[in-house]
């Protein structure tokens, strides 16, 4: 009775909570959850492409596969994972406050990420599943049976309001809950590149919104808005979906850069390279994403010229994350470089794989070489690059990293090493050989293929059965060191100065007792050693 009694209570604490913190955490959880679902789609794909005849799974469910699992890394797993996770648990303790803005509405943000989420994963219950990409183009898109599409639009509508939702509580949390001394200046970066992407968030998702609207209307409303004959042009979805989906990789990397400028200053032991440049470079990198969409349409039938306009800002988009990147290396530059798992998460595997993944952009910026390697696997070894390679490698060094604030127990240091070289050599081996394959004129989603590509699916099927043994690894590390880990401490990391670190592991509700006043930027580390302090309290 009384377990039972506790049990519902504990359940209730969770379903009612309007905390930032555990929001932040069911968020976490329920994108892991996804993120497995996916990983399982990824290797379904990868077992598949092992061989190059027709085997394994059907053509039909091939198609449903990949858009399964593009869809589900994107809008289930990256976005609420770097904002619904990172940005929930990680902003108002940053700023100095005690919650979210509006703390019912980040609740009502989480349960419509949820039921957003699950309309998407029951659709294979249901024999109904979207098979139209993660892009659904028309006029596939509209002319594809059953109600798999109709679910993906109505699981995007309900991700799309949930994101908006979650944008405006970030931006008059940020805006109006600073702790008293926290000036712009003094914001730190993790910070300054959530506003940025909650930004992107509130302008583009309208787009996509209204893109999919036009999907839903040719399905089951008469219209045409896809039907040339008609009057109407499939490349108006194509427009607005790119517009905001471009934008949208940007919420899928500013948060991650936010992570690796949060980290690389702590363990080189170094105040941040040229902060002011860091944190404009992201509020460039917001307003120039939303004038480079058109680079996905290259050959899409658009005008020749058009495309030159797009060419060039593509190209120029390039620089901030370039000044970024010099910025973290200047940072590390006779630093004390203390490699922890978080450490070489965001420097050997986000600098030097969001770099490759970055460049073979810059490359398919290009129109003349967009027109090779347009929808071949070449794009796939693209995004993977900066997704996986970028994104991915900012979230996992940024679990460690905040791993102990979260749970109050330190995780095993040794194992997590471990699994990072597991992570970065499966994510080389899976997606490099996709470049050659790509270059060789291998198209993307297809589910059977000319043996001479057979080579190279091999290796990169090999790199994913490596990276599903990491990921395992990963969950038991977490775990294990969850239950049985070592008291963290209020500072594990000696000195970290932003405000989350002055405060104890977990921390206490209501955040900060008293609320600090803060007197200086959160990257003063006076000395290029490493030194343990006592707890650093910014007072
Ligand atoms: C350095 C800046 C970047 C440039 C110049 C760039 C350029 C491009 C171009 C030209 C394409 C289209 C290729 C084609 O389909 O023919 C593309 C595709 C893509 N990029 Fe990037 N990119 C950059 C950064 C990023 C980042 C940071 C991300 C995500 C974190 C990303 C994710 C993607 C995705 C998901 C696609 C494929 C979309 C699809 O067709 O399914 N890119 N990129
Ligand atoms: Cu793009």
């Amino acid at each position: 009775m009384n377990t039972s009694m506790s049990r519902r209570s504990v359940i209730r604490e969770w379903v009612f909570t309007v905390d930032h913190k555990k929001i932040g955490i069911m968020y976490g959880v329920t994108a892991l959850f996804f993120f497995l679902l996916g990983g399982l789609a990824a290797l379904i794909i990868r077992t598949k492409l092992l061989t190059p005849g027709p085997d394994v799974v059907s053509a039909d469910t091939f198609n449903q596969t990949f858009t399964l699992h593009g869809t589900i890394m994107i809008f289930l797993f990256m976005i609420p994972m770097l904002t619904g996770f990172f940005g929930n648990y990680l902003i108002p303790l940053m700023i100095g406050a005690r919650d979210m803005a509006f703390p019912r509405m980040n609740a009502l943000s989480y349960w419509l990420f949820l039921l957003g989420g699950l309309i998407l994963i029951i659709s294979p219950i249901f024999g109904a599943i979207p098979d139209a990409g993660w892009t659904a183009y028309p006029p596939y898109s509209v002319r594809s049976p059953g109600a798999g599409i109709d679910l993906w639009i109505s699981s995007l509508h309900i991700l799309g309001i949930s994101s908006i939702l979650g944008a405006i509580n970030f931006i008059v949390t940020i805006c109006t809950m600073r702790a008293p001394g926290m000036t712009w200046n003094r914001l730190p970066l993790f910070v300054w590149s959530s506003l940025v992407t909650s930004f992107i968030q509130l302008f583009g998702i309208p787009a996509l919104a209204g893109a999919i609207t036009t999907l839903l209307a040719d399905r089951h409303w008469g219209t045409v808005f896809s039907v040339p004959s008609a009057g109407g042009d499939p490349m108006l979805y194509e427009h607005l979906f790119w517009f905001y989906s471009h934008p949208a990789v940007y919420v899928m990397i500013l948060p991650a850069m936010g992570i690796v400028s949060e980290i690389i200053p702590v363990f080189a032991r170094k105040p941040i390279f040229g902060y002011r440049a860091v944190a404009y470079a992201s509020v460039a990198i917001g307003f120039l994403g939303f004038f480079v969409w058109a680079h996905h349409m290259f050959v899409a039938g658009m005008k020749v010229d058009a495309g030159t306009p797009f060419e060039i800002s593509s190209m120029v988009i390039a620089v901030p994350s370039a000044i970024k990147i010099f910025n973290w290396l200047a940072t590390m530059w006779r630093g004390a470089n203390v490699y922890t798992t978080p450490m070489l998460f965001v420097t050997i595997g986000f600098l030097g794989l969001f770099t490759i993944g970055g460049l073979s952009g810059v490359y398919a910026a290009a129109v003349p070489v967009d027109m090779h390697v347009h929808d071949t696997y070449f794009v796939v070894a693209h995004f993977h690059y900066v997704l996986f390679g970028g994104s991915m490698m900012g979230v996992l060094g940024g679990i460690y990293y905040w791993f102990p604030k979260v749970f109050g127990k330190k995780y095993n240091e040794t194992l997590g090493k471990w699994i990072f070289w597991l992570y970065f050599i499966g994510t080389n081996l899976t997606f490099m050989p996709m470049h050659f394959l790509g270059l060789a004129g291998m198209p993307r989603r297809v589910y059977t293929y000319d043996p001479h590509y057979t080579l190279f699916n091999q290796i990169a099927t090999l790199g994913a059965y490596m990276l599903a043994v990491a990921v395992l690894m990963m969950i038991y590390n977490f775990v294990h060191s969850a239950l049985r880990g070592e008291e963290a401490g209020a500072n594990p990391w000696g000195d970290a100065q932003t405000l989350e670190w002055t405060i104890s592991s977990p921390p206490p509700a209501h955040n900060f007792d008293t609320i600090p006043v803060v007197t200086a930027s959160p990257y003063e580390f006076g000395v290029s050693e490493w030194v343990k302090k006592e707890q650093h309290s910014i007072q």
